[in-house]
């Protein structure tokens, strides 16, 4: 038996109207597994990120503003087909169109009040329980009824459908990897070309990076010292395209084992701390922040160009870097198959050589667009404010 989780949310208007016993006591009675309940009151950005395959739609500024209205009851239940079934019960997203018995279908009328969300698929699932819960948040017990709700009941309580840690130190075999196909299109800022300034060139001076202990996972070789390395490069005011890059990295880090750090480019000690404190994605590298953004300038300086936020960059066992992985641009659904990163860090780590993209066909003349200075980008008050 599949033991999925979804994530269901009552939303404002759900809650002001006193539904939450109503909607809860449908989960409930249905047989489903309550994992994690909370009162919320979320704020823009983090509702932005929640709806952010709808920020296109014309009726996006009006659904945030609606999810804005009152706190909202966020949950994860779990159970044989616990997100398609959940979708079912909700109704459909128009309450004029949901079926009486359905939660819309009974409780609401307009679709810019339709009460609840539920996950649409598994894999948004698992990106929403991780969006609004902390690991430890979620709880892992028996169901008391297991046997009355279901035929075959579980033999073991597993891990739930999450991204699977596969064994460390494991290089993918060859043939599991895809072909390279060289990025045909017109220049793609997630795409890596030969022309990018970071290839070929040795790693700056690092020594005075300070590590930020997070009481796992704290131990760093150090680039150059024999070990090929993945660095990944963010900052605070990044943070919905930092934590998706920071969990993949973790994810290669354990599955190739290749030496990885994460490389917090805030100069202040406290921001770093805040950002172990408030466990924000699952950061299983070690992790720096930069005193005096002597690293930031330190790449600045050899790239002749502002460091682009977030990055990865692998080296090889001496330091040089082999590739440099643009991730600026992205939200919290990494495209990284569009950058081919995946490709080229297992064909790094299993020694194959490298796809290439051929140059990018920019022209880097500053003096076209003006120079550009980094400390302007960090030194805004707006990133200066940025929290974790
Ligand atoms: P949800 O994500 O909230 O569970 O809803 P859903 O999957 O059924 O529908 P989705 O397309 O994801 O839309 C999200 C929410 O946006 C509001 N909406 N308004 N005015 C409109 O045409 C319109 N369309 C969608 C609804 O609150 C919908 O639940
Ligand atoms: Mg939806």
């Amino acid at each position: 038996m599949p033991r999925e989780r979804t994530f269901i949310m009552i939303k404002p208007d759900g809650v002001q109207r006193g539904l939450i016993g109503n909607i809860i006591g449908r989960f409930e009675a249905k047989g489903f597994k309550l994992v994690a309940l909370k009162l919320t009151s979320p704020s823009k950005e983090h509702l932005e990120t929640h709806y952010e395959d709808l920020k296109s739609k014309k009726f996006f500024p009006g659904l945030i503003e609606y999810m804005l209205m009152g706190p909202v009851v966020a949950m994860v239940w779990e159970g044989m087909n616990a997100v398609k079934t959940g979708r079912v019960m909700l109704g459909a997203t128009n309450p004029a169109d949901s079926l009486p018995g359905t939660i819309r279908g009974d409780l609401c009328i307009d679709v810019g009040r339709n009460i609840c969300h539920g996950s649409d698929s598994v894999e948004s699932a698992n990106k929403e329980i991780a969006l609004w819960f902390n690991d430890d948040e979620l709880n892992n017990y028996k169901h008391h009824s297991e046997a009355f709700v279901y035929e075959n009941v579980l033999k073991e309580e597993a891990a739930p459908a999450l991204p699977a840690a596969p064994a460390p130190a494991a290089v993918a075999a060859p043939s599991a990897v895809k072909e390279f196909a060289p990025y045909e299109g017109e220049y793609e800022e997630l795409v890596t070309y030969s022309d990018d300034p970071s290839l070929g060139k040795k790693c700056p001076d690092m020594s005075t990076l300070v590590a930020v202990p997070k009481g796992h996972h704290d131990e760093f070789v150090g680039v150059g010292n024999g070990k090929p390395t993945c660095l990944v490069m963010f900052a605070k005011y990044l943070k919905y395209e930092a934590f998706p890059a920071v969990e993949a990295v973790s994810a290669y880090a354990a599955e190739l084992g290749i030496d990885s750090a994460g490389l917090l480019l805030d100069n202040k000690e406290k921001d770093a701390k805040r950002f172990v404190e408030k466990n924000p994605c699952k950061c299983d590298i070690p992790l720096f922040f930069d005193p005096g953004w002597k690293v930031k300038d330190a790449f600045s300086a050899m790239l002749n160009d502002p460091v682009t936020l977030p990055s990865f960059y692998l080296f090889d066992k001496d330091g040089t870097i082999v590739w440099r992985q643009a991730l600026s641009g992205m939200t919290g659904n990494m495209k990284l198959d569009k950058s081919q990163f995946d490709y080229q860090i297992r064909a790094f780590v299993a020694g194959n050589p490298l796809g290439s993209h051929g140059p990018s066909g920019i022209s880097r003349d500053d003096s076209v667009a003006g120079p550009v200075s980094q400390e302007d980008v960090f030194a805004t008050q707006e990133v200066a404010d940025a929290v974790w």
